[in-house]
Parts: structure tokens; C-alpha cells; sequence
């Protein structure tokens, strides 16, 4: 198996880029984002207890998004791999994915990290809620609170990650192209060796 985690700030663009990978590599893509909007589009209590942190801007608890992944996990044991968008958000997150992946005989291959300015993020942020719909980028308060919960709790991950050597930080301005060349570059280098020993 290969497993990749698509780490970076609200708005670099790991929904765009993983949906690029996940064609060319064959991975199964696993969104926490989108898992979550579909839960609240389906009106579940899951979906309806999510949407009171999503529309401030804030993390929904870990215990949510660990039971979706392990669900995640589960109902998918013949994939190539996997390359996980947007989460794990904390480090408690991140400590219960590599016991998940273990108890699979597995482990995280890389963290590959986009670099964005806060600037461009927030410049592509509120363009996206012009014509998303979505409640989360509809106001620069809540996309600033985004921000805050990534510095906050979630830049912690690539410590975690950094300490088991598995962090690359890909600069992700440019081009949707060239960011994806980037990315394409460090993955066929690391699909090469073997990164769970
Ligand atoms: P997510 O759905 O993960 O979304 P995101 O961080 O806002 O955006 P992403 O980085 O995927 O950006 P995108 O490619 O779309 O999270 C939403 C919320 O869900 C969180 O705030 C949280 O409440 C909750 N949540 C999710 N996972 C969680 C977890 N694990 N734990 C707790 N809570 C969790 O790109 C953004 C925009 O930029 C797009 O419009 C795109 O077109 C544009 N863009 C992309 N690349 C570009 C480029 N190169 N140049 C110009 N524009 C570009």
C-alpha cells in the first residue's frame, strides 16, 4: 500500500489537488470535509452536530472524524492505498490514524505539505464562497477562524509527522498544473522505496 496525507491550511488546495492524485495513482481519496457535508446534506445527527463547529469556523471534535475514518478504513480493504485530505487536523487525530494503519500492517508513506501565504488563502477562500454555497466560506470571520483552529491545533500534525521523517513541503502557489507536478514528483520518487520500516 501506498498512504499519503495532503496536509496544509484551509484553502491550499488539497481538495483540488487530491482529486487530480487520486485519478493518476488509483488511491481511494478520503475527504473529512467532504464526508462531513455529506453527512449534513443526509440531515444526521452525525451531520446536524458537525454543522454547529463547521459554520464557526471550528474543528469538529476528534472523536467524529476518528469514527468516519475508521468506518472509512474498514469498508475499503482491497485499495491500492490511500491519500487522506484534511485530516488528520489534530495531533490526537494523527496518533490514532498511524495505530489504525498499523493494526492494517501499514503506516503513512509521506506527508506532502502545501505551502500557501495567508494572503492567497484567504484571496481563494472567499472567491470559492461567490459560488459554493458553502456556509464556511461565505464570511472572512469564519474563514479568518479557520486559520486560527490551523494554527491553533492542526500545524501540530506536521510535528508529528516531521519527527518520523515523513515531511515534504511543496510550495503551493502557481499553478493548479504546476503545484501538481510538484506533488507528482515527490510521490514517484518515495512509491519507490519502502517508507514503513
Ligand atoms: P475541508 O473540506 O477539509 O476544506 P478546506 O480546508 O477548507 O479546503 P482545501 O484545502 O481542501 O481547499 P480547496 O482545494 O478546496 O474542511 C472544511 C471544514 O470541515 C473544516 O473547517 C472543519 O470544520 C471540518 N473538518 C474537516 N476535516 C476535519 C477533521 N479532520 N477534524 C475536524 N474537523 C474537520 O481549494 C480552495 C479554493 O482554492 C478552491 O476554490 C480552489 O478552486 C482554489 N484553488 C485551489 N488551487 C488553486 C491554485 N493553485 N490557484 C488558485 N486557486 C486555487
Amino acid at each position: 500500500m501506498f498512504n499519503l496525507i495532503l496536509f496544509g491550511p484551509p484553502g491550499s488546495g488539497k481538495g483540488t489537488q487530491s482529486e487530480k492524485l487520486v485519478a493518476k495513482y488509483h488511491l481511494k481519496h478520503i475527504s473529512t470535509g467532504d464526508l462531513l457535508r455529506s453527512e449534513i446534506s443526509g440531515k444526521t445527527s452525525l451531520g446536524l452536530e458537525a454543522k454547529k463547529y463547521m459554520d464557526k469556523g471550528f474543528l469538529v471534535p476528534d472523536e467524529v472524524v476518528i469514527g468516519m475514518i475508521n468506518d472509512a478504513l474498514d469498508s475499503n480493504p482491497d485499495v491500492a492505498g490511500f491519500l487522506f485530505d484534511g485530516f488528520p487536523r489534530t495531533a490526537i487525530q494523527a496518533e490514532e490514524l498511524d495505530d489504525l494503519l498499523a493494526q492494517k500492517d501499514t503506516c503513512i508513506d509521506v506527508m506532502l505539505a502545501l505551502d500557501v501565504s495567508e494572503e492567497e488563502l484567504i484571496k481563494r477562500l472567499v472567491k470559492r464562497g461567490q459560488t459554493s454555497g458553502r456556509s464556511d466560506d461565505s464570511n472572512e470571520m469564519v474563514i479568518k477562524s479557520r486559520i486560527g483552529e490551523y494554527h491553533k491545533k492542526t500545524a501540530a500534525v506536521a510535528d508529528h509527522y516531521k519527527k518520523k521523517k515523513k515531511v515534504e513541503m511543496v510550495k503551493g502557489e502557481g499553478t493548479i498544473e504546476e503545484i501538481f507536478a510538484r506533488l507528482t514528483h515527490e510521490i514517484d520518487r518515495l512509491m519507490k522505496t519502502d517508507n514503513c520500516i
